[in-house]
């Protein structure tokens, strides 16, 4: 059989860039602590971004914990349970109380007709997220922050590279989170960001991520290790160069796609937003089985048959994970719960054929009863 077809692949730089990328860090042996990669990367990605303020992490998990630490948030925070694990556990794991917000099911990010009502007075703040990399409702999330006094931090995880109506995506809410993970459009192997307005906030977080030291003999918060360290960081830089001409080469996917499943009844593909440009992060399809003739598991398990893996991002909701045994009721969110039974995300990378993306497609086309 031939190689099996993953939901992603890493874009990677030729070895000779990074080994001259790296090169300087095996002169002056310095590895970590912010070190030279870690400033330049930070430059090059503020400019990249347009953002003036911007601290690098170990992970977008960290982006997230370290953010709600930073902002001394107590009480409730308003979310969407149709995400990875991260966006939930960071709340939780702040001590702080996720209230699950309903999702559109056109574009699966968090339904602001839904919000409003969510809203006690033990509510700190919104956490929606720009889910597949379609952004949220930036302008009426901003509109009901400002009128309960509420603090926006956008999980931004799935859109670096992507600008709504000219601005990047980083530009928005108090702060924005993105994760450099190997599985992301821009990775620096493992790495995060967050992008905020305050200034106060970067100098907290530059104290959290580094055990809450302000000088050597001054400890001022209980930090934890987040880090980037100086190989990411060179990673980082290699495939900044690079990314743009990956989202391009990860279009033509998308659009050999469409060529491919618009249309069919009982498949749903994720429409680009008016106002955005995307990056192409995932490719969620919706199979409603009924008209669609199979389910998103008999489509799940055929293309497995073939060698093709794709994924159920995001199944289970994350309102329904065993960790959170019996605190949460599902049935408050009924378009996530819809839609999470039903999605699978295809194969989707930079370097995927579009014959292997006709491959696929006969797979799924093949599944109609
Ligand atoms: N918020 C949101 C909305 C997120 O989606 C994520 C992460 C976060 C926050 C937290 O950010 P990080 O702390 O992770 O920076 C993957 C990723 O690990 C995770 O970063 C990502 N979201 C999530 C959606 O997907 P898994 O468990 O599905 O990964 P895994 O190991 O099964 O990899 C998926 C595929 O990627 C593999 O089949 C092949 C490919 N791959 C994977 C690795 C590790 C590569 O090509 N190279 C690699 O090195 O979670």
């Amino acid at each position: 059989m031939s190689e099996q077809i993953l939901v992603t692949r890493s874009s990677i730089p030729t070895l000779e860039e990074y080994i001259e990328e790296i090169r300087p860090i095996f002169a002056s042996h310095w590895l970590t602590n912010m070190g030279a990669k870690h400033k330049q990367l930070q430059a090059e990605l503020c400019t990249y971004l347009g953002v003036e303020n911007i601290e690098l992490l170990t992970n977008g998990h960290m982006a997230l914990e370290l953010t709600l630490q930073a902002m001394n948030l107590q009480g409730e925070v308003i979310t969407t349970p149709f995400t990875f694990a991260s966006t939930t556990h960071a709340i939780v794991r702040n001590g702080l109380t996720p209230v699950f917000c309903d999702i559109n099911p056109d574009d699966f990010t968090i339904d602001t007709a839904k919000l409003e009502a969510l809203i006690t007075d033990r509510t700190c703040a919104i956490l929606p997220v720009h889910v597949y990399g379609n952004v949220c409702s930036i302008e009426e999330i901003d509109r009901i922050a400002r009128k309960y006094g509420l603090k926006v931090i956008y999980d931004a995880c799935h859109t670096f590279g992507e600008t709504y109506r000219g601005k990047s995506t980083a530009c928005f809410g108090d702060a924005s989170c993105f994760s450099f993970h190997a599985t992301k459009v821009f990775n620096s192997i493992e790495g995060g960001a967050v992008c905020f307005r305050d200034k106060k906030l970067g100098s907290i977080l530059y104290e959290l991520k580094n055990f809450g030291i302000r000088g050597p003999e001054d400890v001022v918060s209980v930090g934890a290790n987040a880090k980037m360290n100086e190989f990411c960081a060179a990673m980082g830089l290699c495939n900044l160069r690079h990314v743009d001409s990956e989202i391009a080469r990860r279009k033509a996917v998308y659009e050999r796609y469409v060529e491919r499943l618009d249309g069919v009844d009982g498949l749903r593909l994720n429409r680009i937003q008016e106002h955005v440009k995307p990056n192409y992060a995932y490719f969620p399809v919706i199979f409603e089985e009924k008209v669609f003739g199979a389910s998103r598991e008999e489509v799940f398990d055929k293309l497995g048959a073939n060698g093709i893996i794709a994924r159920k991002y995001f199944y289970p909701l994350t309102n329904t994970f065993t960790a959170f045994h019996g605190k949460f009721d599902v049935s408050l969110t009924p378009n996530a719960l819809h839609i999470s039974k039903r999605v699978l995300t295809l194969p989707m990378y930079a370097d995927l054929g579009l014959d292997v993306v006709d491959r696929i497609c006969d797979v799924i086309l093949s599944c109609r009863g």
